[in-house]
């Protein structure tokens, strides 16, 4: 392993229980130390406010977010499960049946690439056998798992790039401020130094959406008038934390793709600046896509890859729609990796995306 590698590391890990060896010694040093040194690494901006909740086992967050990932998607699993026991409700599997469960997945959003793998597998191993609603899902659990495996991937952060830079893109409402807040929590906690820069710099209420949330995760925020130049406020403040050797700078963006043209100009505004002081950064260019609006995201996905070089996805309000099957869409469409979830407006509700336990809460409820 090349030192690069060794310094790459994934912030979910630790939170997911899968510590190496050496963050496991790390952590157990700490808990051994007195009161003081059990306590995150103090930054500069050290947060009043409440860290995500660290302190439970990794076993129990574990359980706890796969029993909120299911209360999730419980619409979008009820519709499949209440779909599928209505199709099989003859002993043998025969053509009816098969389309009828191909329409349903497709209006579950789950693409077209995924039906057809989905009633080619039934129909390749029991046509006119015996088929219950249970294998069926059983079926689809294990197919959405497939499609999901190759794209389910950790944000990294190389630790060797500082500050780290993280673009964020997407569309007005889909909860790019919010998942920034988010996000940065999870840093903070993490004992990272963590700058946000507020570049949607067209709507007051929302440089004072990203302070608020700085607030909370401990994070300084830079800004600047409203109406100001957004590659000028990004400039500055990739400046300040070069300067103050922050480990992760996260800039918020406007998503007015009604005006696709400066929508695009602006964006490349940001990166041409960012890369006269890094021209390695942006490390990560994030694209944060809202569930319920089901099909949309797939044309989002192919805008904003184009305009803003996209290297990764995050899905929010997973919490509460039917929509869910969407993300398995765009699995199946974009060879882009989906790094985490969101199930909530809570600082907490930012999951890792794992694809089989995604699979697992949508077929089997
Ligand atoms: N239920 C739910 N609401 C969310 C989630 N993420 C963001 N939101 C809400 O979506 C709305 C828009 O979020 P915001 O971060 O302002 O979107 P932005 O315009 O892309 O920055 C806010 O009311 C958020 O609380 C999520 O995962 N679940
Ligand atoms: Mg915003």
């Amino acid at each position: 392993m090349d030192n690069d590698t060794q310094k790459t590391s994934s912030f979910w890990q630790r939170l997911r229980g899968q510590e190496t060896s050496g963050d496991k010694a790390e952590l157990e040093n700490k808990q051994s130390q007195t009161d003081q040194s059990a306590a995150p690494t103090p930054t500069e901006t050290s947060p009043s406010t409440s860290r995500p909740a660290m302190a439970d086992t990794p076993a129990e967050k574990k359980t706890s977010w796969f029993q909120r990932l299911k209360s999730g998607l419980s619409k979008s699993s009820s519709r499949l499960s209440e779909g599928i026991a209505t199709v099989f409700t003859k002993r043998k599997l025969d053509a009816e049946m098969l389309q009828d469960l191909e329409d349903l997945l497709l209006q579950a959003d789950l693409g077209v690439d995924t039906a057809t793998r989905i009633t080619d597998k039934l129909s390749s191993g029991r046509f006119d056998k015996e088929i219950s609603p249970e294998e069926v899902r059983g079926v689809l659990a294990t197919e959405v798992a497939e499609a999901l495996d190759p794209v389910a991937s950790p944000l990294l952060i190389d630790e060797t790039k500082t500050p780290y830079v993280i673009l964020m893109t997407g569309v007005n409402g889909t909860g790019k401020t919010t998942t920034i807040g988010k996000l940065a929590n999870q840093f903070t906690g993490q004992g990272k130094r963590v700058m946000l820069a507020a570049g949607d710099t067209f709507r007051a209420a929302a440089i004072d959406q990203l302070k608020i949330w700085g607030d909370r995760a401990g994070a300084p925020v830079i800004a600047h008038a409203v109406g100001s130049d957004a590659a000028g406020l990004a400039f500055d403040a990739l400046k300040k934390a070069q300067e103050e050797q922050f480990d992760i700078l996260l800039i918020d963006t406007a998503g007015r793709l009604q005006n696709k043209a400066n929508l695009m100009a602006e964006l490349e505004k940001i990166v041409r600046v960012i890369k006269k002081f890094d021209d390695t950064a942006p490390h990560s260019v994030l694209l944060v896509l809202d569930a319920t609006t089901g099909q949309n995201a797939l044309q989002q996905v192919e805008v904003f890859r184009n305009i803003a070089g996209v290297t990764g996805l995050i899905m929010t309000k997973l919490d509460g729609t039917a929509r869910g099957g969407i993300l398995v869409a765009i699995a199946a469409k974009f060879d882009l990796p989906i790094h985490a979830i969101g199930v909530g407006e809570g600082i907490d509700d930012l999951q890792p995306f794992v694809a089989r336990e995604f699979a697992e809460a949508i077929a089997l409820g």
